[in-house]
C-alpha cells in the first residue's frame, strides 16, 4: 500500500545493524585528518561528546546529551566549547549521509567510536536522544574550569551526579589530544601517544616532575624532564587531595582497573539528561570496531 510505501522510504526505528554503519562511517572520517593535530579528529570528538553531556544538572533535570543544544547560540560560543566546531562540522558529513539519526545520538556515538578506534575500551551505548530546540541552551558556567581546585571540581561533577572515583576515572581522557592556545588558552599534549588511549595519564602525573610553565599564558604546569607534557591545574589537583589520589594512584598501577571504569563512567555521561523512557533498547549495546569487523 501507500502507507507501506512511504513508511519504508522513511527509517523508522533504526537497527543496531544500522548504527554500526554510522559508527564506522565516522570511524573512517576520524582517521581523514591528515595534518591536523596528531593526525586525528578522535580527541576533538571525544571533547565534543563530553561538553554535549556535561552540561547536567541533576537537581533540575536540565543539559545534557538529550537536545545537543551546543547547535545553537549562546551555547555554542561558550568559552568552554572553543574549537569545538571542528567536530561538529565533521559530524555534519555524517548527518547529511544519515538524516534520520539525532545530533545527540551521533555526537555521543562519535564519542564511543572515538574511544573504541584509539584502543580504549568498549564503550555501552545505545540511541534514544532527540533534538531540541534553542530554548533548551544550557546558561554558561556548567563545564569545569580548569584553573580550579578540587573544590570546583567536585561542585561541578557532583552537579552531574559523579563521585570521586568516577571523576578521577573520567579525567583520565586527557591521555588523549592536546590544548591549543588560540581555543582555551592552554598549550600541549598531556602524553607522548595522544591518538591512543592509554593510563599514561595517570602514570606521568606520578612519575615525572611537573613544575609550572614560565610563560605569558594561563597557569599551567610542565614535565621537567623534556618541557614537552602539560598539565592543567585541575589535573595535577587528582595528585594533590586525597581522596582524588587514591584513585589516580590506583588508575596508575592498574591499566585494566582504568579501562573498566573510565567505560562505566563514561557511558553513564552519555546517558546524562536521556529520560529513560527515549532509549529504543532496554539495554546499551557494544557495537564493533573496524578492526574487529574485518575478521
Ligand atoms: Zn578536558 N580539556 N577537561 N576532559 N579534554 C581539554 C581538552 C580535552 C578540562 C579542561 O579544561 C580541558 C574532561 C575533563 C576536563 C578532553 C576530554 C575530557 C582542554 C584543552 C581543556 C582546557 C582544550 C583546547 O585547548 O583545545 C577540565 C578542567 C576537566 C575537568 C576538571 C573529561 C571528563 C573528558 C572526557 C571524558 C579531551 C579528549 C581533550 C582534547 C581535545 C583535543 O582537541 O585534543
Amino acid at each position: 500500500s501507500a502507507i507501506q510505501a512511504s513508511k519504508a522510504a522513511v527509517k523508522l526505528t533504526p537497527t543496531k545493524e544500522d548504527y554500526q554503519k554510522v559508527y564506522n562511517t565516522i570511524a573512517h572520517i576520524l582517521d581523514e585528518a591528515g595534518e591536523y593535530d596528531d593526525g586525528s579528529f578522535g580527541p576533538v570528538v571525544v571533547r565534543l561528546a563530553w561538553h554535549a553531556s556535561g552540561t547536567y544538572d541533576k537537581t533540575t533535570g536540565t543539559g545534557g546529551s538529550n537536545y545537543a543544544t551546543m547547535r545553537f547560540e549562546p551555547e555554542s560560543l561558550h568559552a568552554a566549547n572553543n574549537g569545538l566546531h571542528v567536530g561538529r562540522e565533521l559530524m555534519e558529513k555524517v548527518k547529511q549521509q544519515y538524516p534520520w539519526i539525532s545530533y545527540g545520538d551521533l555526537w555521543t556515538l562519535a564519542g564511543v567510536a572515538a574511544i573504541q578506534e584509539m584502543a580504549g575500551p568498549k564503550i555501552p551505548w545505545r540511541p534514544g536522544r532527540i533534538d531540541g530546540v534553542a530554548s533548551n541552551v544550557t546558561p554558561d558556567g556548567r563545564l569545569p574550569d580548569a584553573t580550579q581546585g578540587a573544590q570546583h571540581i567536585r561542585d561541578i561533577f557532583y552537579r552531574m551526579g559523579f563521585n570521586d572515583q568516577e571523576i578521577v576515572a573520567l579525567i583520565g581522557a586527557h591521555a588523549l589530544g592536546r590544548c591549543h592556545s588560540d581555543r582555551s588558552g592552554f598549550e600541549g599534549p598531556w602524553t607522548f601517544s595522544p591518538t591512543t588511549f592509554t593510563n599514561d595519564f595517570y602514570k606521568l602525573l606520578f612519575e615525572e616532575k611537573w613544575v609550572w610553565k614560565k610563560w605569558s599564558g594561563p597557569k599551567q604546569l610542565q614535565d621537567k624532564k623534556t618541557g614537552t607534557l602539560m598539565m592543567l591545574p585541575t589535573d595535577y589537583v587528582l595528585t594533590q587531595d586525597k581522596s582524588f589520589k587514591k584513585y589516580a594512584k590506583a588508575y596508575a598501577d592498574d591499566q585494566d582497573l582504568f579501562f573498566k571504569d573510565f567505560s562505566a563512567a563514561f557511558a553513564k555521561l552519555l546517558e546524562l539528561g536521556v529520560p529513560s523512557q527515549q532509549f529504543v533498547a532496554s539495554e546499551p549495546w557494544i557495537l564493533q570496531t573496524l578492526e574487529e569487523q574485518k575478521a
